[in-house]
């Protein structure tokens, strides 16, 4: 696994972040030292899943990246004839994750698509995963793709969605973001690399509130709503479709 070390030397300008080759090779140790709980999400999910999972249906992961979501879910779920659909926009991610894939899963039961998950068609779903992905979504555009994951899920599905969160208290907003940037530290990331690493996803990463996200899943059309997780601002939610 190669270390990230991205944000090491000094930058003129801080460009906006992407996922391109070079976030590619370092995103698995990218994304442990940086999101705390990350770990924990990926293995819990696959067993969530599988408390909902159907079988003959498909599970989706949006924003999959290299995988992590579909193995973990690949590997806990029990239910007979599922189909796994990772959708990612970024060419190199969807390139190594079906590398990955390739090694774990039989090649007919899973395809990955390179495609913006804003046009993704949504059918069949007992299983829907998005995390850490929303985030990444212009915040107008977020209703309208919750509620096609609610449209596109069969009865008794659930969709999983993991988001960096913010909060409406300034102090605990502060305090969070402090105990964060002392996990990035104790991880060995440099004051330097945490700053213009903030300074290059400030643009591209809009969270908004627990609250924000369990309206906008009970809007959707989902009667039951649950945040599961919580570390820091890392945060997951459930939603079951009646
Ligand atoms: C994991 N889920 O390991 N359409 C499709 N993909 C997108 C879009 C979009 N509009 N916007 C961003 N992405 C993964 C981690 S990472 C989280 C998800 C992070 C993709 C982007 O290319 C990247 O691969 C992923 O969403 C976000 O569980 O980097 O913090």
């Amino acid at each position: 696994m190669s270390r990230d070390s991205l944000y090491s030397q000094p930058r003129k300008q801080v460009v906006d972040f992407v996922f391109d080759d070079a976030v590619v090779d370092v995103f698995p140790d990218m994304i442990r030292r940086s999101v705390p709980g990350y770990e924990t999400i990926i293995s819990l999910l696959g067993i969530l899943g599988n408390q909902y999972a159907q079988a003959n249906s498909t599970v989706y992961d949006l924003g999959c990246s290299l995988g992590a979501s579909t193995l973990s879910l690949y590997q806990q779920i029990k239910a007979e004839n599922i189909q796994f659909v990772g959708i990612d926009n970024a060419p190199a991610m969807v390139e190594q994750c079906q590398a990955n894939l390739q090694k774990h899963m039989p090649d007919s039961q899973h395809q990955v698509i390179c495609q913006d998950i804003q046009d993704t068609e949504i059918t069949n779903a007992s299983v829907v995963v998005i995390n850490f992905t929303l985030q990444f979504l212009p915040v107008e555009t977020r209703n309208s793709l919750l509620k096609r994951i609610y449209d596109g899920l069969l009865s008794g599905g659930c969709v999983i969605l993991s988001e960096k969160i913010q909060f409406n208290s300034e102090q605990k907003q502060s305090a969070i973001t402090d105990w964060h940037h002392a996990f990035k530290r104790a991880n060995h990331y440099s004051d330097m690399e945490i700053s213009q690493k903030r300074t290059s996803i400030e643009n591209v990463l809009i969270p908004e509130t627990a609250e924000t996200h369990i309206q906008r899943l009970q809007n959707s059309g989902f009667n039951t709503a649950e945040q599961w997780f919580q570390c820091f601002s890392f945060s997951s939610f459930i939603a079951v479709k009646a």
